[in-house]
């Protein structure tokens, strides 16, 4: 038995690896985080490091992350790796009683820290732990191809991202009908970007950066990747089309077709999207 026979763990890994068959993770591009349970946190813990690491602030806080532990992807590690040597490349930290600091107790056994985004993913969870009652559990970070170019040729709002995205493929409204956020281009990393991400991710479970990629959210891993793959996909579907009829579109699914898709499918869709 190793930490890595636990169910989370496998699972944590196997979307590491499923984000990198996808193509979305060049070298060491996006990040995953994970708000363990209770009894996960129990099954882990014997193979929890006999001294923590150091306690180490985040410039962030969160009251309702106070005590919880996350599995995390590692500060400049490769999701190509993850499944090759989880112990190197990811780690599970814990937060502390003031909801400021992390400090690793599993892991990146040859140093490093969580995530450079794990600002940007603890205030993400904050906020969304809150929208959804507790039952939100994964923040996800990836760099889609297709998604990306789309911020090269629309303008960068909500609503164009949303009616895009929507109309690009039919599941599109059922899966996401609150639609997509999207944030302007600015530098990743730091306290900046991660406050403007989760402003966001309080009506919005996932929200496009700029020139740069996609983050989602959700209550696991299956719901968190799909969500992330449809996206990508309908952003396939749609620079494909403008590709092929060379920015000419001759039709496209109109706004009382989503309205009727959202009747029958019991989802409500961000009416103010809707012409
Ligand atoms: O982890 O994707 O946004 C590398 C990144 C930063
Ligand atoms: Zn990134």
């Amino acid at each position: 038995m190793a930490i890595t026979d636990i169910e989370v763990i496998e699972n944590y890994i196997r979307m590491c690896s499923d984000g990198w068959d996808q193509g979305w993770h060049e070298r060491n591009g996006g990040n995953l985080t994970y708000r363990m349970k209770p009894e996960e946190v129990e099954q882990c813990r014997p193979y929890f490091k006999e001294i923590p690491g150091p306690w180490v602030n985040m410039g962030v806080q969160a009251d309702n992350l106070k005590g919880e532990y996350f599995i995390s992807t590692g500060s400049g590690k490769y999701f190509r790796n993850v499944s090759l040597a989880p112990q190197d490349n990811i780690c599970i930290v814990e937060i502390n009683d003031a909801g400021d600091s992390w400090r690793i107790v599993w892991g990146l056994e040859k140093g490093g820290r969580p995530t450079s985004e794990f600002s940007s993913h603890f205030l993400n969870h904050s906020v969304r732990k809150e929208a959804t009652g507790g039952e939100n559990r994964v923040i996800y970070h990836a760099h889609p191809a297709n998604l990306i170019a789309m911020t090269y040729i629309l303008p960068l709002t909500a609503r164009d991202f949303t009616r895009a995205l929507w109309k690009s493929a039919t599941e599109c409204p059922v899966v996401f009908p609150g639609g997509v956020g999207v944030v302007p281009w600015m530098v990743p990393g730091g306290s900046e970007i991660a406050l403007a991400t989760s402003k966001l991710m309080k009506e919005y479970d996932a929200a496009v950066w700029a020139h740069h990629g996609l983050f989602c959210s959700g209550p696991d891993f299956d719901t968190t990747f799909g969500l992330m793959h449809t996206i990508e996909k309908a952003a396939q579907i749609y620079i494909l089309a403008l590709s092929a009829g060379q920015g000419k579109i001759l039709q496209t699914i109109q706004d009382d077709e989503l309205r009727a898709i959202a009747r029958d499918f019991g989802v409500v869709l961000r009416e103010e999207f809707l012409d």
